[in-house]
């Protein structure tokens, strides 16, 4: 059985309290479009805030350490996560790869810790240009998401979602073809059946994203495979995060 489109707003390093009013207009008409599931991930000062705020949609963080606790500064565990609100977590997102140096093995210890404090996972993945002008996007996405996403999950279906990103169409304006999306979420929805079995990976949602907003939305959520989107600079308004929202819906 499908699962409802999943459009999960990123805010990224955005937001102090002036933008909880924004979860909260997210949250009051979310509660309206009962066909989508609305989630949104604040930076982490606002995950208590906004899980107190918002009742309706999920609140997640995105990105959490691979432990539990102990010596490490600055860094926030799954389990603090939980304890704080959130039901899940963006994890491998092209911009911890880029900028903190995290890889497939970082990324795959992160989903078991994730796993472990009950969280749901949104596992990214997604090539450069260059990689896609070599002809090597599909291989290269298919790797790194072989050693990324945990080996087992019994309860894949609904535990875990995968959003493919390709890193040129971030922030840019520019998004993947239709064709593109498709042919990649094809080549994504086979690993997660040969990893999952048929019943689990057969439903995972491939959530897709980079530069998705209200004018292209409904193009983008229609195309095969597609179970929802991962918006980052237009979910940082109510209206025009709505906007994708209604058009999932
Ligand atoms: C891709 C996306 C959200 P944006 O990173 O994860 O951001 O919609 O700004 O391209």
């Amino acid at each position: 059985m499908a699962l409802r489109p999943y459009i999960v707003g990123n805010w990224k390093m955005n937001g102090t309290r002036s933008m909880l009013s924004e979860a909260r207009s997210i949250d009051r008409s979310a509660q309206r479009l009962m066909k989508v599931e609305v989630a949104l991930a604040p930076p982490y000062t606002l995950i208590h805030p906004v899980h107190r705020e918002a009742e309706q949609i999920g609140v997640g963080a995105q990105d959490c350490h691979h432990e539990v606790e102990g010596a490490h500064t600055g860094d926030i565990s799954a389990t603090m996560l939980a304890d704080a609100g959130a039901k899940f977590v963006i994890l491998g997102h092209s911009e911890r790869r880029q900028n903190h140096g995290e890889t497939d093995e970082l990324v795959n210890a992160k989903c078991h810790a994730a796993i472990s404090a009950g969280l749901k996972l949104i596992v990214c993945c997604g090539e450069a240009e260059e990689t896609r002008n070599a002809g090597n996007a599909e291989p290269f996405v298919i790797a790194q998401l072989r050693t990324s996403l945990p080996e087992t999950l019994d309860d894949a279906a609904e535990r875990l979602a995968v959003a493919y990103e390709p890193i040129w169409a971030i922030g840019t304006g520019r998004t993947a073809t239709t064709d593109d999306i498709a042919a990649m979420h094809g080549a994504i929805r086979a690993l997660l059946i040969e990893r999952f079995g048929e019943e689990q990976g057969g439903v995972v949602r491939i959530l897709y994203g980079g530069s998705v907003k209200p004018e292209n939305a409904r193009e983008i959520l229609e195309t095969a495979d597609v179970g929802g989107a991962l918006v980052g600079g237009a979910s940082l308004t109510a209206e025009s995060f709505l906007g994708i929202v209604a058009a999932g819906a």
